[in-house]
């Protein structure tokens, strides 16, 4: 399949011709009380400023914890946590995205004006793909195995890469037929979604495989457990370690990274973009 040369996402065109940065903004209240909302939200606004500031093409903001064993958060309550931080962003020249797999919040988000829907359960939520099929924004369908809440229990793949391919063509088959166009929709395998620490290398080792399907790939690595597997430090001291796994991915052919640190890794994309020029 021909791939497009930009991913169309609402009124947003993006190029698919260097990669583009995604910039992570979470709305979770892992360490505020209830009376900390407003600080959340002001936190939340000021990092995505920050994140701009550093070149992020893209925010990904988003109301619910994915990592393994996080409880689900009501659609009410992504709803009251998301949109006062979309609504403060209104203006600014980056595409939002609103990670979400709840099509409420989707709906809520979408009449905000955010240009991408990142689900993490590929639209596999009742109703999720009828809203994507009223709308004309960019969406990413990702891989996971079980849920957020039991995911990394036990996770089991006689080949890890040809089972996440078969589910990503699945999913974008589905998308298609239910009326989302072909070029609004990046794949993800979902890396750390039900996957062991091998699970996740092979698929970054074997990407290209993925590069088949046609559409852009988007990846995520940033901060995750297999680095802290690899390393041996904690979440906190996985920068160095994210960046190499956000250029390995592009190397192999990512097209979107979604990072924490944006600034660290736009300088990793100049130095491999600068390189790459004199190959040609
Ligand atoms: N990873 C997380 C959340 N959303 N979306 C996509 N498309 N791909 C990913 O790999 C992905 C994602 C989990 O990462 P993080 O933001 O660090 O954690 P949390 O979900 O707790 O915010």
């Amino acid at each position: 399949m021909n791939p497009s040369t930009h991913w169309h996402c609402g009124r947003f065109r993006l190029p698919l011709d260097r990669p583009l940065v995604m910039g992570v903004i979470n709305v979770t209240p892992d360490s505020f009380s209830d009376g900390g909302r407003y600080l959340l939200v002001d936190r939340a606004v000021e990092h995505a400023r920050q994140l701009i500031s550093e070149g992020a093409d893209i925010l990904d903001i988003g109301g619910e914890s994915t990592r393994p064993g996080a409880s689900q958060v009501s659609p009410a309550a992504q709803i009251e946590r998301v949109m006062p931080v979309l609504r403060a962003l209104r203006d600014v020249a980056v595409a939002l995205s609103v990670d979400t797999s709840e099509p409420e919040v989707m709906r809520a988000a979408l009449d905000e004006g955010v240009a991408i829907v990142n689900d993490v359960r590929a639209l596999r939520v009742p109703g999720a793909l009828a809203q994507m099929s009223r709308s004309d924004c960019g969406v990413v369908l990702m891989h996971m195995q079980g849920t957020p809440q039991t995911m990394q229990v036990d996770p089991v793949y006689a080949d890890v890469v040809a089972e996440v391919r078969e589910f990503l063509q699945r999913r974008r088959e589905e998308a298609v037929q239910a009326g989302v166009a072909a070029q609004r929709i990046a794949l993800d395998p979902g890396f750390g979604f039900g996957k062991r620490g091998v699970h996740n290398r092979r698929l970054l080792a074997h990407l290209g495989e993925l590069r088949s399907l046609g559409q852009p790939l988007l990846v995520g690595l940033s901060r995750k457990a297999s680095l802290g597997e690899v390393t041996g430090r904690p979440v906190e001291q996985r920068l160095f370690a994210s960046v190499a796994a956000a250029l390995l991915a592009i190397q192999a052919g990512a097209g979107i990274v979604r990072v924490h640190d944006v600034a660290a890794t736009r300088d990793a994309i100049a130095v491999w973009e600068a390189v790459k020029q004199e190959q040609q």
